[in-house]
């Protein structure tokens, strides 16, 4: 098939997912189609069947806003027919959904251009419920071939916000197993952690959803028991907040800023926890991620959490801001060696059974046949 993907490029989760499925569907054999305003932070160029379409958007003194949303729509036409793509795949639903529902009617009737439209979560939780979007937003997903979403919560969640009949269908997010994997030896940690203390990770784009301070606050709660070094590794609107907090709290030698990190993979590996005390996650990620490299998930009971970590089998679930309770966890998990294997080879397992790519990428594959027909 000819696919073309439009996401933001930027640090974000929905981003990456994006990134991973183009690339997962490049090697099955498609040619997939970036079409967005940058390069995706994990797409290095020069991959076979990958191409990337920029979207240059031209600025008018009588522009306050540069209108992206049709620059995007008139690329995706235009990549449309000059690489005869089958289907467009969006994800998050503003505004690329809207702007694929142009590009296909600026099409019609010479080409059918189908597009599946993916939710990924703050575009319905936070932006698509803004009242000045939501008309917008319900309007895309019912114009949508087909709708995704990342888990049952988010699918859940979708009807009741939008009171929308569109069938919209779960397919979570995916690992590559083969990518994402344990390093027992953690011999990297000691650049972190010179004295061989053990490594908190916590990996997001450091918006007030994450709850970045909660990780200085368990990290100081933690080393009253036990030693730990903390890496925050990402960038965003709360970094120097937390990095503030930090100091206050004495705990800026304990913890490594690193900024944004681009092949995490090679960083995961070396913590022993992860930390993800977010308000709320459609998904989590990066708690995926972490499984599938023996990384144990410390994290809120939350949205689509509950369906990517079973709470006590491979990792923990608290109440959002219970910095004592997440403490406690995670000194249990840093102290008793036999607890932190058995939960690290459990999530490993269950990353490996139930989301890793080569069983989540055929139902995409499945769900455009059934789109294109
Ligand atoms: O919260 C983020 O990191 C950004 C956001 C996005 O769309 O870029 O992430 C959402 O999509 C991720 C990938 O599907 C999910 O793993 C995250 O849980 C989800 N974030 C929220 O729901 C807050």
């Amino acid at each position: 098939m000819n696919i073309g993907i439009t996401c933001y490029p930027t640090y974000g989760g929905s981003g990456i997912v994006a990134t991973e499925l183009g690339l997962e569907l490049a090697n099955r054999g498609h040619e997939v189609h970036f079409i967005s305003y940058a390069n995706p932070i994990r797409l290095d160029p020069g991959i076979p069947r990958i191409h990337y379409h920029e979207v240059e958007v031209s600025t008018y003194p009588l522009f306050q806003y540069p209108p992206y949303s049709l620059a995007l729509a008139s690329r995706m036409a235009d990549v449309a027919e000059s690489y005869e793509l089958d289907l467009l795949h969006v994800h998050y639903a503003i505004p690329h959904s809207i702007a694929a529902l142009l590009a296909q009617q600026m099409l019609a009737p010479q080409r059918r251009l189908p597009f599946v439209t993916t939710l990924h979560g703050t575009d319905i939780t936070l932006v698509g419920s803004d009242p000045s979007y939501f008309p917008i937003t319900r309007f895309s997903i019912e114009r949508s071939n087909g709708c995704t979403a990342i888990s049952e919560y988010l699918r859940r969640r979708t009807v009741e916000v939008f009171g929308t009949g569109h069938e919209i269908r779960v397919i979570h997010n995916f690992v590559n197993c083969d990518l994402y994997h344990p390093d027992n030896a953690k011999t990297g940690a000691s650049a972190y952690a010179p004295d061989g203390e053990k490594l908190l990770l916590h990996l997001s784009n450091f918006r007030p959803v994450k709850r970045v301070m909660d990780c200085v606050r368990i990290l100081a709660e933690v080393r009253k028991r036990c030693p730990a070094h903390l890496l925050m590794a990402g960038d965003g609107p709360d970094r120097g907040t937390a990095e503030h907090l930090a100091r206050e709290l004495k705990m800026d030698r304990h913890i490594t800023f690193l900024g944004k990190v681009n092949h995490v993979e090679r960083l995961i590996p070396l913590a022993h926890v992860l930390l993800m005390p977010s308000d709320l996650e459609s998904f989590g990620l990066v708690a995926l991620e972490a499984m599938a490299c023996g990384v144990v998930p410390v994290a809120t009971r939350v949205g689509g959490v509950p369906e990517v970590v079973t709470d006590g089998e491979d990792g923990f679930l608290e109440a959002v801001g219970d910095i004592q309770g997440q403490a406690a966890r995670v000194v249990a998990l840093l102290t008793d060696e036999e607890l932190h294997y058995r939960m690290a080879k459990a999530g490993r397992w269950n990353a490996a059974e139930r989301f890793c790519s080569d069983k989540v990428i055929p139902q995409y594959e499945k769900y455009y046949e059934q789109v294109l027909s």
